[in-house]
């Protein structure tokens, strides 16, 4: 169904708008207000001009429209750069370059041509398990302040040796020296805790309004996941805050004692995806489940997103034909937020998420897509036809408003991210260790 032909025409950018609307008055209505976000008019979700920056790999004269004869959707896949080390997070460049964190705790530039150049002056990184150098993202004014924001595992020092968790820094970029300048740490996960290297959440996005937001994770010990629900905590947050670190005097528990002033929202799990919606501003989000039961969010203020006193997912152990008791012993509570979508029985492990706003694939406009690691797939979310979202993974029988996109899944490879580059291109890191890991470009 993806590469449905769909006829261009001048009406193409009206209908795109149409639908966006229909999507709001439709079955994902309350996707389109309410958030605390979500007060500035929605612009436009497809912009009728291609983007001015310039292309990347493989377009070295930048061409402002797609040719007359694209596809509307991608039809192939083109490795950009490879020899990565478990790349986790990509940003563009205006000049067409990337950046591209690998775990391991580089900060990698890399060429059109796929050249990787180290960028220098990152603080230490603490690599171990699914920690280590994670998100990236370039200011909303990076063009004139080249700044750039990452997330990572921070080692304790002090009173916390021997503990980690989640931080974000952000930093000056010199593209000359390759180096960073004016590092600046404006978030940290606190408490950090011993005993784990999972679960770190660690995507950052950047909200219309300039917030930043980062998805922090419940830290993966059993003992503690509760603290998910602990509003003094910072695990299993989504964390919104103001590019210096700052707090938003309109967070939702800036008046609440004890709690984290930082905090967004609530009872999540570990949250490996994070986007903006274009049309409504609000955070969207993809969070792992236990076995089974990963989620995707509209992730608004305030709310409880329930982990882990409910979910959709088992223990681990439990086998795909047992009729489990989910984790929290309900699937719903009073108060407590549904997923717009959740995976059962099995886990696709979803990581990365993007909305395509972009023209160069029009059956893909609108659309939202995940990443997935064990799932080693793509999911596209037709969620501009309005009504429920399912997903089933492999086996089951995929309801026809979530699918995989077949040029993705026949890599079999872990996709960690996906994001929307210039002029509409879709981007992909692969997380597969060893030769596999690579930057890819969908054309
Ligand atoms: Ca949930």
């Amino acid at each position: 169904m993806n590469a449905s032909p769909e006829p261009r025409s001048g009406r193409r950018t009206a209908e795109r708008r149409l639908r966006w609307l229909a999507l709001c008055a439709a079955g994902l209505a309350a996707s389109c207000g309410g958030g605390g976000d979500a007060a500035a008019p929605a612009p436009a979700p497809v912009a009728g001009a291609p983007s001015p920056a310039p292309g990347p790999a493989a377009a070295p004269s930048p061409s402002p429209s797609p040719p007359a004869q694209a596809p509307s959707a991608p039809t192939a896949v083109a490795t950009v750069a490879s020899g990565l080390d478990h790349p986790w997070g990509l940003a563009f460049l205006p000049d067409g370059r990337f950046l591209v964190t690998e775990r391991a705790g580089r900060l990698r530039l890399i060429s059109t041509s796929g050249g990787l150049t180290t960028i220098s002056g990152l603080p230490a990184v603490q690599a171990t398990g699914q920690g280590g150098l994670l998100d990236i993202a370039l200011d909303p004014a990076f063009a004139s302040n080249q700044r750039i924001y990452w997330s990572y595992n921070e080692a304790g020092s002090g009173a916390e040796a021997g503990r980690n968790g989640l931080a974000v820094a952000r930093g000056v970029l010199d593209l000359a020296s390759a180096s960073v300048g004016n590092v600046q740490v404006i978030l940290r996960q606190t408490p950090k805790v011993a005993g784990s290297s999972g679960h770190f959440g660690g995507r950052i996005a950047f909200g219309r309004d300039g917030h930043l937001f980062v998805t922090m994770g419940d830290r993966q010990n059993d003992s503690e996941r509760g603290y998910a629900q602990d509003l003094s905590r910072g695990h299993g947050k989504v964390a919104r805050i103001h590019a210096d670190g700052t707090i938003p005097a309109d967070n939702p528990f800036v008046a609440t004692a004890g709690a984290r002033s930082d905090i967004w929202s609530y009872g999540h799990r570990n949250p490996q995806g994070a986007a903006v919606h274009p049309a409504t501003g609000e955070l969207w989000s993809v969070e792992h489940g236990p076995q089974g039961g990963d989620e995707l969010n509209v992730v608004r203020a305030g709310r409880n997103f329930g982990w882990p006193l409910i979910s959709h997912g088992c223990e681990y152990g439990a086998t795909p034909a047992d009729r489990c008791t989910p984790v929290g012993g309900a699937t719903s509570a009073p108060a407590m937020e549904q997923p717009l979508a959740h995976w059962v029985p099995y886990s696709t492990a979803p990581s990365g998420l993007m909305f395509y706003t972009g023209s160069r694939f029009g059956a893909w406009t609108g659309k939202l897509f995940a990443g997935a690691l064990s799932g080693r797939t793509l999911w596209r979310f037709d969620i501009d036809n309005g009504g429920s979202i399912a997903c089933t993974p492999p086996g089951g029988q995929a309801p026809s408003n979530c699918s995989e996109v077949p040029l993705v899944k026949n890599l079999n490879l872990r996709i960690r991210d996906v994001r929307q580059g210039p002029q509409g291109h879709v981007f992909l890191l692969t997380d597969q260790g060893g030769n596999a890991d690579r930057l890819l470009r969908l054309d």
